[in-house]
């Protein structure tokens, strides 16, 4: 008996949701960064096996909402976890409980589904803290399954992915056994640029950086050119994202570049133009316009 679902990982920004993809997965799907809020647009990958095939969606951390943006992610990260088969709340070992956690534990009441609890970075602390923190959420939630991992570490991933099986039903392959994400690649080479964009300008340019991937073609030789505009707030962002005589946007672009060729496999040519497009944040007009709304 072949078995199929749809699987929601959700938790505040930085606890690991999208470590834990990868880590399933095994490769560079979903991008990590310790800054907040990288993953902004459901990302769905896909675990298939000779017994089950797993479809995952990890959510934009859920937050208080301060803007347009601030909401939408809300509300993708929110509705994620109504018509799952399960959902996968993650929560930090090394971190107090707090205000953004009990917010999300009121919404999964709501759940479709089981919901587990995924007790995160478990290779930084002692397992008697884990054993505490173990206790204080089992005040909080019934929670169906309860397992300590380190999505970094690949402790208990596999663990994890024999109790989800469990509780899967009989179901249809819906994606060829060698698909790993259902998302276009335009997206994909869009988080690698936002990625460089986090790692180099750290604080200074701030999550409101938008980027549409203009073109993407397969050039004659089997390379791949892409063409892609950074959308920032503000002029001054410009600015920094362009850094002295180009220096910044040159690292940036051979960074992302040099991923892009990786996941590509196939030699990649990178343009990066930035345009400013003033409080773009808070136009509904422009989030449709960059994909961020259905
Ligand atoms: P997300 O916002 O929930 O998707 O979190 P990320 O997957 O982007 O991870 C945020 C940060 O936490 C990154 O620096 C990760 O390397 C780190 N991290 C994630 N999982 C673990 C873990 O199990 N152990 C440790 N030590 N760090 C982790
Ligand atoms: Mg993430
Ligand atoms: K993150």
């Amino acid at each position: 008996m072949f078995k199929s679902g749809f699987v929601s990982i959700v938790g505040r920004p930085n606890v690991g949701k999208s470590t834990l993809l990868n880590q399933i997965l095994k490769t560079k799907l979903a991008i990590m960064s310790d800054v907040a809020q990288t993953t902004r647009n459901t990302i769905q990958g896909i675990y298939t096996d000779d017994e089950a095939q797993i479809i995952f969606m990890d959510t934009p951390g859920i937050h208080k909402p301060q803007d347009g943006l601030g909401n939408f992610m809300n509300t993708t990260a929110l509705n994620s976890i109504y018509g799952v088969d399960m959902v996968l709340f993650i929560a930090p070992a090394n971190e107090t409980i707090g205000r953004g956690d009990r917010f999300i534990i009121e919404r999964l009441k709501e759940a479709d589904g089981p919901v587990f609890l995924l007790l995160n970075k478990c290779d930084l602390v002692s397992k008697e803290e884990v054993v505490k923190k173990l206790t204080e959420w089992k005040e909080l939630f019934d929670f169906k399954e309860i397992i300590p991992i380190s999505a970094l570490e690949d402790q208990n991933v596999d663990t994890l992915i024999s109790t989800i099986k469990k509780y899967l039903n009989e179901g249809m392959m819906y994606y060829p056994k060698d698909q790993m994400t259902d998302h276009p690649e335009r997206f994909v080479m869009a988080e690698f640029i936002r990625e460089k964009i986090l790692y180099f300008t750290r604080e200074e340019v701030p999550h409101s950086v938008a980027i549409v991937v203009e073109r993407m073609s397969e050039q004659e030789d089997g390379s791949v050119e892409v063409i892609a505009t950074i959308v920032v707030d503000r002029k001054s962002q410009k600015g920094i994202l362009i850094g002295k005589q180009g220096s910044m946007i040159k690292k940036i672009r051979q960074n992302a570049q040099r991923e892009m060729k990786r996941f590509l496999q196939t030699p990649v040519h990178l343009e990066l133009f930035v345009k400013v497009e003033n409080n773009w944040r808070n136009k509904q007009k422009y989030l449709k316009e960059f994909g961020y709304n259905e």
